[in-house]
Parts: C-alpha cells; sequence; structure tokens
C-alpha cells in the first residue's frame, strides 16, 4: 500500500521571506562522545538534508567540522540563501534527552540547532524544518524546546494476522499473517512519530493472543532485530505488548504463577535470549486480569507481585515493566447496584502504592472507565504517591467517532492534564497546584519513569489515519507530551499550516472544525458525562441501552423519573476515592460540574442544572445543537472545494456526510427513547 506524508507534506514551500536555499549543512559533533547514538545524529543530517532539496530544490552541501572557527563561512543573507549548523553541547540547560535550540545567527547568515543528545539534535532538525513552513523572517527561527515527559509512547493495537483492535485506518502495517512486516512504510512510520518527538512505540495489541505470544521467542527474532534497528535510526524505543499466561501457551509449564520458580526461570531464560539478540528493545507493555486476560489473581498474588517477577528479570537490561491498571470486574451483575466499575482502578491499585520494582510503570487510563467523550479524571492520579506512573489516552476513535467523525481531542487531553489532583506528600502535607501533568511528568515526585501513552489511530491506509483530520490528533499527542504547555490553538495551528499550507481561508475553515468537534461530538453523543450508550461490541452508533443490561459495568440507570449513577456517599463511594476539595466539589450537587453530572449522580429529569435549564430540556437541546453543528461542519468544508488536493477534499467529505447523517440519528434516537421514558414533552415541541 502506498502511503501519503501527513504532516511531513513535502509540497509545503518555505514561508521565510526571502529564503532561497541552504549552502551547508554543518555538523559540529564530539563523534567518541556520541557513541552508540551515532546512527541517530546521522538520521538529523539526512533529515536535513532532505528537507531542504524538498523546499529548495537544490541540496546543501554536508561538512563534518570540529571547530568552531571553521563555520565562519563568510556567508552573505542577501543571496537568500543561509546555513544550517547541527551542533551537539554540553550544556545543562539543554541535558534532558530531547531538548533542543533553535536559534539564527544573522552575523553568519546561519540556522543553529544545538541539542545535549542525538535525540535533540533530531527533534531539532524536524522542528527547522517546519519552522521554514511556518515562520515568515529568519529572525523567527527561535525556539528552545525541553521535552516534559520522559516517555512520549505509541501503543498499538495491532494483531498479528494483520487486523487492529479498535483500527479505523485499515489494516496493521507491523503484521500480516502471523509475520512481521518490514517495508519502506515501517521507516517512514517511524520518521513520521519520531518528527513530533514521539520516543517509545508497542508494536502489538495489549490482548496478546496466538502467534502474537511468540513474538518473544527465536521464531521472530531476526525480524524483531531488523525492526529494531530501524526505530533506533529515530530514537524510537521498541516495546512489545507480553502474555502473562506464557510460560503455559508457549512454556510447556501448568502455571503462570508469579511466585512460582520454574516460571521464573522459564521467563528469565526466554528474556535473557531475547535482550541478548535485541538489546535495542526496551520493555513490555502487560494487560493482565483484565477483560479475561490471564493475570496474577488467579493464583491469588497480586499485580505487584506479577510486575516485579518481570521487572527484576530485565532490570539488568535497563528493561521497563509497564504495567496497564485497565483492571475490573466485566462479568457484573447489571442489578447490583454497589458494584461499580469506576472504582476499580483504585481499589485494586492504590493498597499497592510503593510496592512496584523502580523499573515498573503504573499505565492509567485518563478516565475511570474506558475512554468515553466525557469522563471526570480516573482518581487513582493524586491517589498513588510511591509508584511510577503514566497516563494512557486513547487517539484511536473507538468511542469517539472510529474516525468517521472528527473529534479533535486534544482540547480534552489539555483538561485532563491541567486537573488538579490535591495530591499531599508522603507525610501527608499538600503538594499545592500540582496536576496530572505534574505528575506524569515526572515534576511531582522527581521522577523519570514516567509520560504519555496513547492508544494510536494509524494503519495502512493511504493518510495513515483514515479521516485525514483525525492525523491532528497523532500529531497533537506528540507535541503535547513534549510540551504540554501548548495550547490546542497552538497546535491545531501547527498542523494545519503543516499539512494543507498558508491559505487563511482553509485554516479557517479546518480550525472551525477541529475546535468545535469535540464539543459537537460529545453533545449529539452523550452529553452530562452519561457515556455508554453505543451499540455493543463495535462501539459505533447509539443504542441507549445497548450496555444497561449487561454484565460490563456500564450503566445510565435511567427510570421513568431521572437517570445518571449515584456514586456519591450514599451510591457506590467513588467520589471518595478523590482527595479533598475534589471529593466535596463532585459530592454536592450545588457545585458538581454539569458536564459530569449524570456520571456521578442520579438525578431527576427535571433538576435544573447550573444554567437554570432542565436535565431533560438539556438532553434534547444539546442533541439538536449537536446534529445542527455537525452539518455545518459539513457545509463549512464544502466551501474548500478546489482549495485542497481534490483526493483529500472528497475523502473527507464523505466521512463529513457520514458524520451529519450519524449525528441525526444520535439525535433522534436518544430524544425519542427520553421522550418516552421521561414522558416530558420537548418545549421547543420538536420530538
Ligand atoms: C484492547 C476496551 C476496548 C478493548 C480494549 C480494552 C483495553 O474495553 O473496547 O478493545 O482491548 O479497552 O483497553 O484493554
Amino acid at each position: 500500500m502506498s502511503y501519503e506524508s501527513a504532516w511531513l507534506n513535502a509540497d509545503i514551500p518555505c514561508s521565510v521571506a526571502g529564503l532561497k536555499g541552504v549552502e551547508s549543512i554543518l555538523l559540529k559533533v564530539d563523534h567518541a562522545a556520541a557513541g552508540k547514538e551515532e546512527r541517530i545524529i546521522e538520521t538529523a543530517v539526512h533529515e536535513t538534508a532532505r528537507a531542504v532539496k524538498e523546499l529548495f530544490g537544490t541540496a546543501a552541501e554536508e561538512k563534518r567540522i570540529t571547530a568552531t572557527d571553521e563555520i565562519t563561512s563568510g556567508r552573505n543573507a542577501s543571496d537568500g540563501r543561509i546555513d544550517i549548523l547541527l551542533e551537539l553541547v554540553g550544556e545543562p540547560a539543554l541535558d534532558t534527552d530531547g531538548a533542543y535550540r533553535i536559534s539564527y545567527n544573522s552575523a553568519a547568515s546561519r540556522a543553529e540547532v544545538k541539542a545535549g543528545t542525538a535525540r535533540g539534535l533530531l527533534y531539532g532538525s524536524f522542528r527547522l524544518t517546519f519552522l521554514f513552513k511556518m515562520v515568515s523572517s529568519l529572525n523567527e527561527l527561535s525556539e528552545e524546546s525541553v521535552p516534559a515527559s520522559p516517555l512520549r509512547m505509541l501503543n498499538h493495537w495491532d494483531n498479528m494476522d494483520g487486523s487492529i483492535e479498535r483500527g479505523y485506518s485499515g489494516k496493521s502495517f507491523f503484521f500480516r499473517d502471523d509475520s512481521i512486516i518490514i517495508d519502506d512504510r515501517t521507516e517512514a512510520y517511524v520518521r513520521m512519530i519520531a518528527s513530533v518527538g514521539i520516543n517509545s512505540c508497542v508494536i502489538n495489541n495489549v490482548n496478546v493472543r496466538t502467534a502474537a505470544t511468540r513474538l518473544i521467542t527465536a521464531d521472530y527474532r531476526s525480524d524483531l532485530k531488523k525492526l529494531a534497528g530501524i526505530f533506533e535510526k529515530y530514537g524510537v524505543d521498541l516495546y512489545l505488548s507480553l502474555n502473562f499466561a506464557a510460560p503455559i501457551e508457549i512454556g510447556g509449564l501448568n502455571t503462570c504463577d508469579p511466585l512460582d520458580g520454574q516460571v521464573r526461570s522459564w521467563w528469565k531464560e526466554v528474556l535473557d535470549d531475547l535482550f541478548s539478540d535485541v538489546p535495542q528493545l526496551k520493555g513490555f507493555l502487560i494487560k493482565a486480569d483484565s477483560e479475561g486476560r490471564p493475570g496474577p489473581f488467579t493464583y491469588g498474588r497480586d499485580h505487584a507481585q506479577g510486575a516485579n517477577m518481570l521487572a527484576d528479570i530485565i532490570a539488568p537490561y535497563g528493561g521497563i515493566i509497564i504495567w496497564r491498571c485497565f483492571v475490573y470486574n466485566c462479568k457484573q451483575d447489571w442489578r447490583d447496584t454497589k458494584t461499580d466499575r469506576a472504582r476499580a482502578q483504585y481499589d485494586n491499585f492504590k493498597p499497592l502504592d510503593g510496592k512496584f520494582s523502580d523499573n515498573v510503570i503504573l499505565q492509567i487510563k485518563n478516565g475511570p472507565m474506558d475512554f468515553q467523550p466525557r469522563e471526570p479524571v480516573s482518581p487513582l492520579f493524586g491517589g498513588l504517591k510511591d509508584t511510577h506512573q503514566m497516563i494512557e489516552f486513547q487517539i484511536a476513535q473507538e468511542y469517539t467517532g472510529q474516525q468517521k467523525h472528527v473529534c479533535f481531542l486534544i482540547p480534552e487531553f489539555k483538561e485532563i492534564l491541567g486537573f488538579k489532583t490535591y495530591i499531599r506528600d508522603k507525610e501527608g502535607r499538600p503538594i499545592k497546584d500540582d496536576t496530572v501533568c505534574d505528575i506524569v511528568t515526572g515534576r511531582t515526585f522527581k521522577n523519570k519513569n514516567c509520560g504519555m501513552a496513547a492508544v494510536t489511530n494509524t494503519g495502512d491506509d493511504a493518510n495513515w489515519t483514515g479521516h485525514d483530520l483525525a492525523a491532528a490528533n497523532l500529531y497533537g499527542f506528540g507535541r503535547l507530551c513534549f510540551n504540554p504547555a501548548l495550547t490546542a490553538e497552538d497546535i491545531e495551528k501547527e498542523w494545519i499550516t503543516l499539512t494543507f499550507g498558508d491559505d487563511k481561508e482553509v485554516f479557517l475553515t479546518v480550525s472551525y472544525i477541529l475546535s468545535t468537534s469535540w464539543p459537537t461530538y460529545e453533545k449529539y453523543s452523550s452529553p452530562l458525562g452519561v457515556g455508554w450508550m453505543v451499540n455493543p461490541g463495535n462501539h459505533y452508533g447509539p443504542n441507549v441501552d445497548g450496555y444497561e443490561f449487561s454484565e460490563w459495568g456500564t450503566y445510565h440507570r435511567s427510570d421513568s423519573r431521572g437517570m445518571g449513577v449515584e456514586r456519591g456517599k450514599d451510591g457506590t463511594g467513588y467520589i471518595g476515592q478523590y482527595n479533598e476539595p475534589n471529593s466535596s466539589l463532585y459530592e454536592k450537587l450545588e457545585t458538581c460540574p454539569d458536564e459530569l453530572l449524570l456520571f456521578m449522580h442520579h438525578v431527576p429529569y427535571t433538576y435544573r442544572l447550573h444554567s437554570g435549564k432542565t436535565v431533560i430540556q438539556y438532553i434534547y437541546d444539546s442533541h439538536y445543537e449537536g446534529a445542527e453543528e455537525a452539518h455545518r461542519m459539513r457545509d463549512s468544508w464544502i466551501g474548500l472545494k478546489g482549495r485542497i488536493k481534490e483526493n483529500v477534499y472528497e475523502r473527507v467529505l464523505e466521512r463529513l456526510n457520514i458524520q451529519a447523517d450519524s449525528a441525526d440519528e444520535w439525535r433522534d434516537t436518544i430524544c425519542s427513547y427520553y421522550r418516552e421514558k421521561s414522558g416530558i414533552p420537548d418545549e421547543k415541541g420538536r420530538i
């Protein structure tokens, strides 16, 4: 399958006034110090050279230099040509892996990228190329950036048969027919994600079945080595998802008890062998005791015992175990109103705080349930004080329109990262003003084993993400973990310019569509934090009771008088998992934010929101508004005909049409259901 270049779009011209070309690319690096990072440095030079060729049509001369006096090229910018210097420096400000500084030295007519590490040089090179397309004068080539999040990770849910769980952009480009695929698309992908600072990638699904269990065996060794080599060039660490039951499934043992000596020996032998053959491998992601996956609970062990067994084995290789907290009872009786899935992560993991090995990181979904269009922040952030943590987002749009609908998720991620957890330190003193972002970037606990992961939205579709506008989520996630201080508008602007160029009309329209898309989706699907009104299994389209009487713990508890799940003191007690003052804020109806009301409480349909509107009228109105907005988004896109590449225009239009129809269906299904259930008519007489 062919692929397109997403935001690395070679058709977007240089926007710097008067700049006509680059004479030389100068590399100043102490190669002995660079050591094994040498390959990444070569990539930085190669990428800079490629960008120069694409932007100006002519190649630049590449020179390795050792001293500053060799770089006085005496260039005169009046001919419209400059030099580019890439330099590895020993400055404390640039010490963090990946940090870079871009500046323009007007005296020498030279754009300079300085970094303390090879990755920094690579990220700086990509950013310099991006700036060439985004700024209007040489003096604006100015940026210093230190990556905030140590791990900036993508999780693929790719299966080895080529399918992708919750994949909406074609098939896997890593696997087909139980084999690993390595072709030119592999490098194109790694290049694309490295260009926004992603430094870690898990290539296979956390639901590890069949062939994928054997990925750790000798059968796949040579392909894994090749793959790791490609990842290494771009500074991306390779991770695999691991099957906790592998000792049984492929080891011939009758147990996978983490405290069993034989089990431990089996893992040690297999993993020692794997790391000695593929030293670039960085670690494993594990889903255990979750949705049918095996885990330590089967043997009466806890998750710290399970994770530590593996972590201790791979510690000598600098290996990391990322352990998911998505552990809950998926065989619940819907009549049981005390068991609450939302409580599960906290209930399971809070008691284990401080018990995990140093190379274990807990990966916590952003909300307590499962990537609904709106959820509160998981209270586990703010609960753990002595455990490494990562946040897990989902840019695969499982519950947000499956890349048929536009849903730009960066504003949502910004809100989540900015949430104040009111965590207290180990001595019980409040840590003032800390946020989820502070915790996962390592600022709160001064640690490096932490970060952000996203379940990725890519596949082998030509444009990588199915919906062209969904690429903004991939780009945005990378940028956000690098620099969470960026606003959603900053990110949107960069992505639009790099993808579509500087046509003002295009910018205004795409920006309007992206920035309204998440609130719009929320309005016509599940306002007020209710969630889960989707078709079971595929999770697409409206089905109010689709999950209501199921065993998955996903209810809205609508009856003839009201709706919502009571999670306060008189309900499941979930709200008590938050630190004060969040706990009181959610507990009291007067202060509970409207957008989370039905997640937190069961209220009558006649309950008045802060706006003064009743819940039932809000439900009617928001579905109508959301559907209208979806039509408006489609209509505004039509205005771009002729201004955007025909194939892209048509591809997006086709999806916006689907979205507008689907939004109508959401509106009508939900409004009719609640009109009937509540017996309360719409004040505006529409239903
Ligand atoms: C990979 C949800 C999804 C599953 C996914 C699971 C998880 O339940 O529907 O497809 O499994 O989350 O995050 O493990």
